[in-house]
């Protein structure tokens, strides 16, 4: 993968940028509650992608230089090799006419590379075979135009126009570059851009000629290529711009949907564990209510293998069928714990400090309780620690 930077120092500068923006993530991570971390994420994430964008878009419209290649002369001093780039523009009179009087001079060679622009559309429906006949009909109209000899000869060619002129650039060696395009970009036809390209890429002479409508053949002139070049840089950049709009929106609505994922299920557990507490808890217990009162102390408790344990200091109930039981209990811990016998359909959720809840059972029997928030994986499975039996009679 080629590298994004142009330079080191550009590289370096968006490292810092990188390094300055983990900073205000991590204190927000640390710090700042939920949607903080989002704000700030989401900041910084644009700043990063704005960033990035600007300087992709000014090397779009700007392209650096790049390292010339330079060819070796093949032959005799007096030789001269002349690559002609052309496709649509290949049955034009001025084109033909221009080949003609170079091939007249015996020290020159020609060739013709003939690029068959190919849509991947063209590819995907198989109609490719048919658009290279057509082209390949066109070079040899054109070649028998220009005489056919040894000095004249011609090539098809479906690569990116760029690759087969690099190609032709190893294998034929030209000594001068004629493109020939129309002034505009056209379907199948060659970009007015390629060549500036071509001129960027090797140290040879480059000459474009340009066909525009109702006017003869010219030879473009240095304010025309900067034209050409500036235009495609733009539409490039434009296009860049756009989808980078679209991806920023995409990016953003999923940032908020997570967000507002993330809020609501914090406050559908805050609300669930306000209910359930709301359910069991008896703000003011009835004066004749007969109280149990108990404790939850972690590692109150020694268990027989010596290690000490969260407990209940009560773990054994027994109420009466349909009456309320009340308990106060005193949850010394910083985290809820439970009374939950699935069987009996008790869930009491026992928040730290004194509080009172109700015990009530529709169903006599005995039932196994445990609590079930992650505290002492063991007292979970051991009655008499984090679990136990409520016991109802028929009243
Ligand atoms: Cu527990």
């Amino acid at each position: 993968m080629r590298s994004p930077f142009s330079s080191e120092t550009e590289a370096f500068r968006f490292l810092l940028l990188l390094v300055a923006a983990v900073i205000p993530i991590v204190l927000a991570t640390v710090f700042g509650p939920t949607w903080l971390v989002v704000v700030v994420l989401v900041l910084v994430l644009g700043a990063v992608a704005v960033r990035a964008a600007a300087l992709h878009m000014q090397r779009l419209r700007d392209p650096a230089m790049q390292v010339k290649m330079a060819p070796p002369h093949i032959g005799s001093p007096s030789d001269r090799r002349v690559l002609v780039v052309a496709n649509q523009t290949l049955d034009e009179d001025a084109l033909l006419s221009e080949l003609e009087r170079l091939a007249s001079n015996p020290s020159v060679r020609i060739r013709v590379l003939a690029p068959a622009l190919i849509s991947p559309a063209a590819r995907m429906t198989g109609g490719i075979d048919g658009l290279l006949a057509e082209a390949r009909a066109k070079l040899q109209t054109a070649l028998g135009r220009i005489g056919h000899s040894r000095a004249v000869s011609g090539e098809i060619s479906d690569a990116d126009p760029l690759h087969a002129i690099e190609d032709e650039f190893a294998t034929f060696v030209p000594d001068e570059v004629i493109v020939s395009t129309r002034w505009e970009r056209t379907e199948g036809g060659l970009d007015p851009l390629l060549a500036g390209l071509v001129r960027e890429r090797f140290a040879v002479p480059v000459r474009h000629l340009v066909f525009e409508p109702g006017a003869d053949a010219r030879e473009s002139d240095r304010e025309t290529e900067v034209r050409y070049r500036r235009e495609a840089g733009d539409t490039a950049a434009r296009r860049f711009g756009l989808s980078a709009v679209v991806g920023v929106a995409v990016l953003a609505a999923l940032v908020l949907s997570t967000a507002a994922l993330i809020r609501s299920s914090e406050h559908s557990e805050q609300r669930s564990a306000a209910e359930a507490a709301a359910n069991q808890r008896l703000v003011e217990p009835g004066p004749v209510a007969n109280v149990v009162a108990l404790k939850v102390i972690p590692e109150g408790k020694r268990g027989p293998e010596g290690e000490k344990h969260d407990e209940f200091t009560t773990t054994e109930f027994t109420v009466k069928v349909g009456q309320p039981q009340l308990l106060k209990i005193d949850n010394t811990d910083t985290v809820p714990h439970s009374i939950t016998a699935p069987g009996a359909g008790v869930n009491i959720v026992v928040m730290p400090g004194v509080h009172t809840y109700k015990l009530l059972l529709q169903r006599a029997g005995t039932y196994l309780w445990f609590c079930t928030f992650v505290c002492d994986e063991w007292a979970m499975h051991h009655p008499g620690y984090m679990s136990g039996y409520i016991t109802a009679v028929a009243s």
